[in-house]
């Protein structure tokens, strides 16, 4: 082997355009990576995940955690997972998928061991600016190996030209949990359960809007997340908080949400459009209908999600938007305000983390970095 090929691993020209490719999340669509059921496993019962369902519902998880899914969900849900595969590519998009991972399988750090989860959210573990991908540091530990099943196709991209970043890996040992954290009641001030030992964040927490990001603080993402990821963006980018009154928050895309240029849609339960950053001060903000409600007991025992996953659709361009065909109200306020929804089915991906924008992740989107927030 020559010293010229042993130290060029990068297969396109350094200004070939890269694999990676996402400013913001409307931008026409050309690649997305999808996630997957199969090996998922339910999550383990450490403070970090329960704290956010009801203690009936943690109580119940604790006997469940490390355990296969079952059949009965995993079914319903492959089917209208591909059928949402089956429309985005009559869409003519490029969809990627993770590998097939055995999430059962125990790992061990020298702090603490974890079964792990699934990989059906790419949009959690992986975060696209521009041409670079991040891997985040999750709060879960049972999702801290989750992006190796997407490592192929990491290597892949970066092969490509694209940038591969990883976030610090955080150590997740108890000094990052606040001791026998309990969620707010009703009335009572904020407060998560995350100290600020290290920073963490789900890459669902934010939205793009090309050189304007949106988050949420949550119970998986902390200050000192924001503070890493601003620092890393550097002056070229701004980070603007969303303050949502959601006592158990978790991912900003049942809360808030970027769909074209100049419009946000956001959760009126949980954010009051009167303390919105002053970045959309010129922007229309579409107050989100109420969702529809969710027949069928199973399905509301075991969501890992609120009502609110009416919100969480996925921008093909400016005007077209994959939302969810029960979500009758979505569609109709969509269509007044000018979009063009394209009904799907994914109701029975609750349990498994969300809807059409946590189970994507756009790699490409046709466009550049842009400003659209004023000065
Ligand atoms: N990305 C998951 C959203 C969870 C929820 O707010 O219901």
């Amino acid at each position: 082997m020559t010293s010229s090929s042993a130290l060029s691993p990068v297969a396109s020209s350094p200004f070939a355009p890269s694999p990676v490719n996402s400013h913001n999340e409307w931008d026409p669509l050309e690649e997305v990576v999808v996630g997957r059921l199969e090996g998922a496993t339910i999550p383990s019962s450490h403070p970090v995940v329960t704290c956010n369902i009801p203690p009936w519902a943690a109580r119940f998880q604790r006997l469940a955690a490390g355990s296969r899914y079952p059949r009965i969900l995993v079914e319903r849900a492959q089917d209208e997972l591909d059928g949402f595969i089956a429309l985005l590519e009559s869409l003519g998009v490029t969809v990627r998928r993770p590998e097939v991972a055995d999430h059962r399988r125990r790992f061990t750090t020298p702090a603490w061991s974890s079964r792990g989860f699934c990989n059906t959210c790419p949009r959690d573990s992986l975060l696209v600016i521009g041409d670079e991908i991040i891997e985040t540091p999750m709060a879960w530990p049972c999702r801290s190996y989750e992006t190796d099943s997407y490592r192929p196709l990491l290597k892949e991209y970066f092969r490509g030209g694209a940038r591969w970043t990883a976030a610090p890996r955080p150590q997740l040992t108890d000094e990052l949990f606040v001791p026998g954290f309990r969620p707010p009641g009703p009335g009572e001030e904020m407060r998560y359960i995350l100290t600020e030992f290290e920073p963490v964040f789900d890459a669902a927490d934010f939205v793009r809007a090309g050189r304007d990001l949106f988050v949420t603080r949550s119970n998986v993402t902390n200050a000192t997340g924001i503070d890493w990821l601003r620092r890393h963006l550097g002056p070229g980018f701004r980070i603007h908080e969303i303050e949502s009154s959601c006592r158990t928050p978790m991912h900003i895309d049942t809360t808030f949400l970027v769909l074209a240029p100049g419009k946000a849609l956001i959760n009126p339960e949980y954010v009051n459009p009167d303390r919105l950053p002053a970045a959309l001060d010129s922007w229309d903000i579409l107050i989100a209908p109420e969702p529809e409600p969710i027949d069928g007991k199973l399905l509301k025992l075991t969501s890992l999600c609120g009502k609110w996953l009416s919100l969480n659709v996925l921008m093909i361009d400016e005007k077209r938007v994959i939302a969810d065909r029960h979500h009758t109200g979505m569609l109709r306020s969509l269509e007044r305000w000018g979009f063009e929804p394209i009904p799907c089915d994914l109701l029975h991906y609750a349990p498994f983390g969300g809807s059409f924008h946590c189970a994507t992740l756009d790699v490409r989107r046709r466009g550049t970095l842009e400003s659209y927030c004023g000065a």
